[in-house]
């Protein structure tokens, strides 16, 4: 029985490590340019990379610059931690203007610009919201709309960012999607982004 038990979980956890390819075992070492401890210039960080676990409930997002001719430099980070309330994305972003931003979960895992309707366009590659029900519309945290409209980043006149947290996510919605950051605030209901203007920062989670 023990032996069946056994095989059971080695299956299941083949399974896991099959859904999530690109996910590092929790035991993984930090990569020696990222020492734990350190508080690392972020213009010294890698420009994407987002998969820096510090433990398997937490999510570092390494957030950049997007301007419509690149992914420029870095712009801070944003970590996620699954709680029970739901995901708290804590930003540490650097270069925001004061007052209000909105905030998403874009589809695709890319902070590119692209062309559209004839000109290159900031984070165009990051795609519309993180939409996995088709709602088909922008409603804000609390509405019905896209599973990715995030509430808003306020930013004080310091420059410093409170936490902001949405239920009914976790940590799985964020595989292969884009955090992004817009410049200006969301009005939590026009199509398709809120009112919200350019993308500014974006971060790919891989
Ligand atoms: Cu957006």
């Amino acid at each position: 029985m023990k032996l069946r038990i056994f095989s059971l979980s080695v299956i299941a956890s083949g399974m896991l490590m099959a859904c999530n390819p690109d996910q590092r075992p929790d035991t993984d070492p930090l990569p020696d340019s990222m020492p734990a401890s350190d508080a690392t210039p972020v213009a010294d960080q890698p420009r994407s990379p987002a998969d820096a676990d510090t433990d398997s409930n937490t999510l570092i997002v390494y957030m950049n610059r997007v301007t419509p001719d690149e992914v420029g430099a870095g712009a801070g980070t944003i970590t996620v931690r699954q709680t029970s309330d739901g995901l708290v994305f804590k930003p540490n972003l650097m270069g925001l203007n004061t007052g209000m931003h909105g905030f998403h979960i874009h589809q695709n895992p890319s902070c590119e610009p692209e062309m559209k309707d004839g000109k290159r366009v900031a984070a165009a590659a990051a795609g519309g919201h993180y939409d996995p029900t088709n709602a088909g519309h922008h409603a804000g945290p609390d509405g019905d709309g896209h599973k990715g409209d995030l509430p808003m980043i306020e930013v004080d006149s310091t420059g410093a960012q409170l936490e902001v947290t949405i239920n009914g996510l976790t940590l799985s919605d964020l595989q292969n999607r884009s955090l992004v950051v817009h410049e200006r605030r969301d009005d939590y209901s026009s199509d398709p982004a809120g009112d919200s203007g350019a993308r500014i920062a974006c971060g790919v989670i891989n």
